[in-house]
């Protein structure tokens, strides 16, 4: 039987000793990079006790205290200094060998370019060090590399830079104390694209983009949304820049999307690169939310960090809100404010109703990596956001720069930020905080509608199978009564499990879908049907014109969803809101967009098994296709506006409309495959392109093997992961063979390249679940798993998630998903895997 070894929240303690100033000195060689580091080390404790340092995967050469041979315990994961003074210089030389890690984490190579990932735990396999975030260290850093290296870069600013022996020398020193897994380093033949921004008070910051020579022009616009991010940081939060200079490196081998060292972000390739060609106007906007994500890490992660691994919703819950905030801010509040709504419900709430559902802050973990999840950062977002819905954009704000002027330079938790909370609104936040928090699970709200002898009511109920305590939920409302047109709205504070709300008026039509926004995470249930006949009776088109962009949404989406769980009662229906709102041309494309079916399944697995709810979903699509047959070339026309590619949002609600329709149009009895053809082979932009691709993958082509084995997209890494995501969400009986036979003998497909195994078999287990979920291809893929973890168990565990569903599949398919899940937890050997593994099968 194997350990399993947790680290417990409760077992959370100050650090014995402090490393106030770290010196680091790196001689860059692929086989034997020599790291050498100097701490200053005080005792934090009274008691005299060993200083335990982390460390892995190291050669340990020299260890000396104050030059001095130290007495000292080589552990597998542990370098225990023994009993050392109080405060001391503790000098270390390890050397590592960065060409044969293949993990993404730690210093590592891609494409011959040195890099590093620390967070949470890369920076132990660089020396030894106390790796954990509470440690705030000075870094003054010196790296030794070849001479045809055009970029030997490190966090803060540079100091020195020289060459002698073969050999340059570069100094950074970076002012503001920081943990260690913001430590980055980046080294190698990279091109620069270099930019200066003045900031409201007139200062410079030079901007720096690092990336390979053949890839630094489709930087450019990733560098004009770096500065529309500063900007909007220093209106919004009156938050600056702190050092004169921010790097940004672009590297093709990257475990995820991006990270926030601290004044050298290193990016994966595929979240800065942007040309018209290489990317979608999905790609643009990931690009812009990222760059701005990172950046806003500088106050909201770096300036003010972490207690422990426990508080990661705190950095990246109020990161992803700015992010939020700023997209909507940028790009059309209505648009963005959707978007994210649209993906936590399809992913988060997936996520919080099966069993890898955790707290926002767990009790244990056996791998932090296994915990930079959506629940912390989507779903502890839409908390902080709460705040703003409550009390104003304004009180957030200066809930923020009240809680980092208190932490600057130090690290805090969810905790603490929640005791500035409640000091700043007079209000306690306590109770607020541990249910939300420190609970897990989906909370549903359920909305009854109840006709009595004297009134008509509303029962609000909320149902959360996986918690103990009443969440404290807040509602903001919404009815509308059809028969007087009024709207109604009130903030409700549903702390207890019901509150109703009465209407006197018991012979009127009232209509209500909960909220009149988004104003907590939790998934309504109508529980009215009475309501939907009302309807049928009442002209749809009414109320939807009296109601706000997101409850028209609310109500397509439920529409959708019962559309397809009962397509005889509500197709019709469906079909007449269409109508509207295919006739209004300012209409959202987001409200054309049905649910994921992962989604899709949370509502209906009572009711359907997976195969049956993608027959409806089918059929339901098909019986819109026709019904609207005359009118997609219409609109097509009106959409496909010919003017040259530009990213700005007009232009990709446009296209995002065109491409919608031409989906739509190619799943119809009348498929215009030769439009769809003409768009794949000639539209000058890949958004096009791939709406056209797209759409023939999801209909019924029949050349679509011949035609994704025509195009010739290997010219790059950046459209050939996009080809091999078009293959992952094939229907087509062949698509298992097809994805074996990529990976084993195309020569652009690597296992070690986290993005080919993301866009091709990660894609494949959970997008495509018609022909994922069955014994053969989960075998195949756990097998690759084994292969993946063998060099990177981070990647490995992203994988195992998708063997870990189970949501409409039927009981024969979960037995096989079991198996294999035992299968896994017997052959395993990472963490990361193991405790996924464990969560599955219990
Ligand atoms: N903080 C990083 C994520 C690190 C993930 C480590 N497995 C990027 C971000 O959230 O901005
Ligand atoms: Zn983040």
């Amino acid at each position: 039987m194997k350990k399993t070894k947790y680290t417990y929240l409760k077992d959370y303690c100050v650090p014995d000793y402090l490393i106030p100033e770290t010196f680091l000195e790196f001689d860059l060689y692929p086989e034997c990079t020599i790291v050498k580091s100097s701490l200053k080390v005080s005792r934090n404790i009274d008691k005299i006790t060993d200083l335990v340092l982390d460390g892995e995967n190291l050669e340990l050469l020299e260890v000396l205290i104050n030059d001095c041979p130290a007495k000292y315990r080589l552990e597998e994961k542990k370098l225990i200094i023994l009993k050392p003074p109080a405060v001391f210089i503790l000098k270390i030389k390890v050397s590592i060998c960065p060409k044969n890690n293949l993990t993404g984490l730690g210093l590592y190579l891609s494409n011959g370019i040195y890099c590093t990932q620390n967070e949470p735990h890369g920076f132990r396999t660089i020396t030894y060090h106390l790796d954990r975030p509470d440690v705030l260290s000075k870094f003054n850093v010196l790296i030794h590399a070849p001479c045809e290296f055009t970029v030997i870069a490190s966090n803060g600013n540079l100091k020195k830079h020289y060459a002698s022996e073969n050999r340059q020398h570069v100094w950074w020193e970076d002012p503001y104390p920081k943990s260690v897994y913001l430590f980055a380093l980046i080294a190698g033949k990279l091109s620069t694209l270099t930019d200066v921004y003045c900031n409201s008070k007139g200062e410079e910051i030079i901007l720096k983009i690092y990336a390979a020579q053949n890839k630094i022009e489709s930087c450019k616009t990733a560098l004009y949304f770096l500065k529309q991010a500063m900007r909007w940081d220093e209106e919004v939060f009156g938050l600056f820049y702190d050092l004169k200079l921010y790097q940004i490196a672009a590297i093709d081998d990257f475990n995820f999307g991006a990270m926030e060292n601290k004044g050298l972000n290193i990016f994966n390739s595929k979240v800065l690169l942007l040309d018209p060609s290489i990317a979608t106007d999905d790609d643009y906007r990931r690009v812009a939310s990222t760059v701005a994500h990172e950046y806003f890490h500088n106050w909201t992660g770096n300036r003010v960090t972490l207690q422990n691994w426990f508080q990661i919703g705190l950095k990246e819950g109020l990161t992803t809100l700015r992010e939020q905030l700023f997209m909507e801010d940028q790009y059309g509040n209505d648009y963005s404010r959707l978007e994210s709504i649209q993906y936590l419900i399809n992913h988060q709430f997936v996520e919080d109703s099966g069993s890898l559902a955790h707290p926002i802050q767990p009790k244990r973990y056996q791998s932090i990596d296994n915990f930079y999840t959506c629940t912390v950062y989507e779903k502890s977002s839409e908390i902080f956001r709460i705040i703003i819905n409550h009390f104003g954009r304004n009180v957030f704000i200066k809930i923020l720069k009240e809680f980092i002027k208190k932490f600057d330079g130090k690290y805090a938790s969810l905790h603490d930020f929640f005791n500035v909370v409640s000091r700043i609104t007079n209000r306690d936040f306590n109770n607020f905080f541990t249910t939300w928090f420190c609970q897990k699970g989906l909370v549903e709200v359920q909305i009854n509608h109840k006709i009595t002898a004297l009134d008509q009511r509303f029962v609000l109920t909320q149902v959360h199978p996986k918690a103990k305590k009443n969440f404290e939920i807040f509602i903001d409302f919404f009815a509308i009564n059809l028969t007087t047109n009024r709207v109604f709205k009130e903030k409700i504070f549903l702390n207890t499990k019901k509150k109703s709300i009465k209407f006197k008026n018991k012979e009127d039509l009232i209509w209500s879908s909960g909220l009149s926004y988004f104003s907590s995470p939790v998934k309504i249930s109508l529980k009215q049907n009475s309501l939907w006949d009302i309807l049928s009776e009442v002209s749809i088109d009414k109320l939807l014109d009296q109601v706000s962009t997101y409850n028209k949404w609310q109500i397509i989406q439920e529409l959708i969803k019962n559309t397809i769980k009962n397509p005889d009662k509500f197709l019709k229906l469906l079909i007449s809101v269409f109508s509207v709102l295919l006739n209004d041309a300012s209409s959202s494309p987001l409200n054309f967009i049905f649910p994921s079916l992962k989604s899709l399944l949370l509502d209906t697995k009572e009711i359907l098994t997976l195969e049956e709810l993608y027959k409806n979903l089918r059929l339901v699509k098909l019986s819109i296709a026709n019904y609207f047959i005359d009118l997609w070339p219409k609109l097509y026309n009106y959409f496909n506006v010919n003017v040259p590619y530009q990213f700005n949002k007009e232009a990709f609600v446009k296209r995002k409309m065109k491409n919608i329709i031409l989906q739509f149009w190619l799943n119809s009895d009348l498929p215009p495959y030769e439009l769809a053809i003409e768009r794949v082979k000639h539209a000058d932009n890949l958004t096009d392109c791939y709406g056209a691709l797209y759409g023939l993958v999801n209909s019924d082509y029949p050349s679509i093997i011949e035609l994704l084995d025509q195009l010739d997209w290997n010219k790059n890494q950046e459209i050939y992961n996009k080809w091999l995501s078009l293959n992952a969400i094939l229907d087509h009986p062949c698509v298992l063979g097809r994805i074996k036979t990529i990976v084993s003998t195309s020569n652009m497909f690597r296992l070690t390249n986290p993005n080919n195994v993301y866009s091709l078999i990660n894609l494949f287990g959970s997008q495509n679940l018609i022909r994922f979920h069955n014994k053969e291809a989960y075998s195949w893929y756990s097998n690759i798993i084994l292969q993946i973890e063998k060099f990177n168990p981070n990647v490995a565990a992203n994988l195992v998630q998708n063997l870990i569903f189970s949501q409409g599949i039927s009981k024969e398919i979960l037995i096989k998903q079991r198996d294999q899940l035992i299968f896994l937890q017997k052959h395993a050997t990472s963490n990361n895997v193991l405790e996924l593994v464990s969560k599955g099968i219990l």
